[in-house]
C-alpha cells in the first residue's frame, strides 16, 4: 500500500498539531502555580521527598516548583513574601514564626520534642489548633504538615573536649538570625553569631565562627564535616519544620485537590521523616571514618541548663497556660 502525502493533508495535520500543542499549554497554565521556596539542598531529604512524592501527587492540577538554597527568597522572609503574594510554598520554621507571635517559640524549646513521632503528634494535636489559625487569620499562611530536620548536635572546629554547657563559654556558635535561634546558642552556653545557612560553609572554613548545629544529615548533606573536627551529641532540639502553603491559593482549590494536596504534602513529610531518622542512625561511623570526634557529653547537664533558661526567659511569659504539659501529654 502507498500512500500519497497532500497538500491539504499537510495543512491539516499542521492545524491539528498546533491545536493540540496550543491545548498544552492552555492546561499548562491553567494549573496552580506552586512556587516553593528553602534554603535546603536540593539533596536534602526534605526536599528530596517533596519532589518525588508532593509534585506527583499535586501534578494533575498544580505545577510543584521547587527554588533551593535561597535562591528565591533568603532564609527567614519567606512568611512575609507568601503573606504578601509573591510566593506560594516554604519550608519555614517555628523559629520564624515566633518573630512574628512570640507564643510560637514554645515550639523552639531545646528538650521539648521527644523525637520525629511526638512532633506528628504534636501537630496533629488540638492544641496546635489555635497556633494554625493565628497564623491562617493574621499571615495568610496555611500550615500544611510538619517535617522532621533531626536531633541537632554541635558541630565545632574546635578540639577541646566538651562535656557540660560550661564548656561552651567563648564559643562563637553559629545559629540562624531570628532571635529564638540566638537564645537557643545561648541557653546551651555559647556565644551565638546570626549567619545565614548558605554561608555557613565558609563561615567554618575561614574561622569566622568555631561552630555550627544541625542535624547529622545536614552535617553531611552540605559537607559541614569536611571543615570540622568535633560532633558532640547533645540532640538539644528534635528540630522540625513546617510546610507552609498560602492561604489564598488553598482557597481557590477544590474540596478534591485541597484533600490531594494534603495528602501529598503528608506522605512526602512521611518519606522525608524516614529517610532522615535512616541517615540519623547510620552517620556516626560515617563522620568517625573522615576522622571526627564524635560522643555524647552529660546531656542531663545540657538539659537541665537549657530547660531553666526557657522557663526563667520572656518567651515563657507568651506561652499559653497548661501548654507544655498538653505538649509532654501528646502521643
Ligand atoms: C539552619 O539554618 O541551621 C536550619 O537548620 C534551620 C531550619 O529551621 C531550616 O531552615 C534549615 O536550616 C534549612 O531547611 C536547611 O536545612
Amino acid at each position: 500500500m502507498t500512500y500519497t502525502i497532500t497538500r491539504r493533508a499537510v495543512l491539516g495535520a499542521t492545524a491539528a498539531a498546533t491545536m493540540i500543542f496550543a491545548a498544552g499549554i492552555a492546561a499548562a497554565q491553567d494549573k496552580i502555580q506552586l512556587r516553593m521556596s528553602t534554603v535546603a539542598t536540593e539533596t536534602d531529604q526534605r526536599t528530596v521527598a517533596l519532589a518525588e512524592v508532593f509534585g506527583p501527587g499535586v501534578a494533575a492540577f498544580a505545577n510543584y516548583e521547587p527554588h533551593y538554597n535561597g535562591t528565591l527568597f533568603k532564609q527567614a522572609t519567606e512568611l512575609e513574601a507568601i503573606s504578601r503574594g509573591n510566593l506560594e510554598m516554604a519550608i519555614i520554621s517555628a523559629q520564624e514564626l515566633a518573630s512574628f507571635y512570640p507564643e510560637f517559640s514554645v515550639f523552639t524549646a531545646g528538650y521539648l520534642h521527644r523525637d520525629a513521632a511526638h512532633q506528628v503528634a504534636v501537630f496533629n494535636n488540638a492544641l496546635m489548633d489555635p497556633f494554625k489559625k493565628k497564623v491562617e487569620d493574621e499571615l495568610g499562611v496555611k500550615l500544611l504538615t510538619v517535617m522532621y530536620l533531626g536531633r541537632r548536635q554541635l558541630n565545632l572546629r574546635t578540639e577541646g573536649t566538651v562535656t557540660t554547657p560550661a564548656d561552651m563559654a567563648g564559643v562563637k556558635l553559629r545559629m540562624p538570625g531570628t532571635d529564638a535561634w540566638q537564645f537557643l546558642g545561648k541557653a546551651l552556653g555559647a556565644n551565638p553569631v546570626p549567619v545565614a545557612f548558605g554561608e555557613i560553609y565558609t563561615a567554618l572554613q575561614t574561622g569566622a565562627i568555631d561552630g555550627q548545629d544541625n542535624p547529622l544529615p545536614t552535617v553531611k548533606d552540605s559537607k559541614f564535616y569536611e571543615v570540622t573536627k568535633q560532633i558532640v551529641l547533645t540532640s538539644h532540639l528534635v528540630d522540625l519544620n513546617y510546610l507552609a502553603l498560602s492561604l489564598d491559593v488553598w482557597n481557590k482549590m477544590t474540596p478534591e485537590q485541597q484533600a490531594a494536596t494534603q495528602k501529598a504534602a503528608d506522605e512526602a513529610a512521611e518519606t522525608g521523616r524516614q529517610r532522615q531518622l535512616k541517615l540519623e542512625d547510620e552517620l556516626v561511623q560515617f563522620f568517625k571514618d573522615q576522622g571526627l570526634k564524635v560522643y555524647e557529653p552529660d546531656v542531663a547537664a545540657f538539659r537541665t541548663q537549657v530547660q531553666a533558661a526557657y522557663l526563667a526567659s520572656p518567651y515563657a511569659a507568651s506561652w499559653p497556660e497548661g501548654i507544655v504539659e498538653a505538649i509532654n501529654a501528646a502521643n
